[in-house]
């Protein structure tokens, strides 16, 4: 088994946090997004996105989508519970989760994806007006964050889950997406201060 990334993009980077918290080990294999890699045959093949993470089991067979992967070591790996354990914890990681990777992250990799020179070969057409758009949208879905951090520990609840591993991925991603951070989201600063520090986020 493998998983194929790019050490640099953040959706690998969710799925390496997710495997360094659980404590599992596998083998990560370094695949460049040139243009001629994502047009070959072969990366089609594994995954007709052309994205990365894709997990490849032994048989060969091919996982991609970054919760998905998560999901496959969470069923094989059930502690710690990242996704909860009880059906209500479920629900409620599910609902925060889905809220930050539809709202923030989504926001983030818009405004990178339609305002970075160097995506623009690959976001195909790159509209600049969509890329501000999803600026101040990022900002918003941050608010939202933010409040929710201001009365809990973490993004779901008490716990750490992959809510917060894909909230941490989508904060750090705003750098890259030239979006800064206001000082004013104190519950914000609060949270990423503790998240940042788990040696996971270096993973
Ligand atoms: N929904 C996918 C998104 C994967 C994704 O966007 N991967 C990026 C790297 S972070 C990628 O491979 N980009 C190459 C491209 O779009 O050309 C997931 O959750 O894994």
């Amino acid at each position: 088994m493998k998983i194929i990334e790019a050490k640099a993009a953040p959706n690998p980077r969710r799925v390496r946090i997710f495997l360094a918290e659980k404590g599992i080990a596998v083998s990560f294999e370094e695949f460049e997004l040139t243009m001629e890699n994502i047009r070959s045959a072969e990366f089609a093949g594994r995954n007709p996105m052309r994205q990365v993470p894709i997990l490849v089991l032994d048989d060969g067979q091919c996982i991609a989508e970054s919760i998905a992967i998560c999901r496959y070591f969470e069923a094989l790996f059930p502690d710690p519970a990242l996704f909860g354990a009880t059906p209500l914890e479920k629900a409620q990681i599910e609902m925060w989760n889905r809220r930050v990777e539809h709202g923030l992250f989504h926001a983030v990799a818009q405004a990178f994806r339609h305002l970075h020179p160097r995506m623009s070969e690959r976001e195909v057409p790159q509209v600049r007006e969509w890329g501000v758009a999803n600026k101040d949208k990022a900002l918003r879905q941050l608010a939202l964050i933010d409040e929710r951090l201001t009365a809990s520990r973490f993004v779901a609840g008490e716990a750490f889950t992959v809510a917060d591993i894909t909230a941490l991925v989508a904060v750090d991603f705003m750098v890259a997406a030239r979006i800064e951070r206001p000082d004013s989201f104190e519950g914000l600063a609060r949270w990423y201060a503790d998240v940042a520090a788990r040696p996971s986020a270096s993973a």
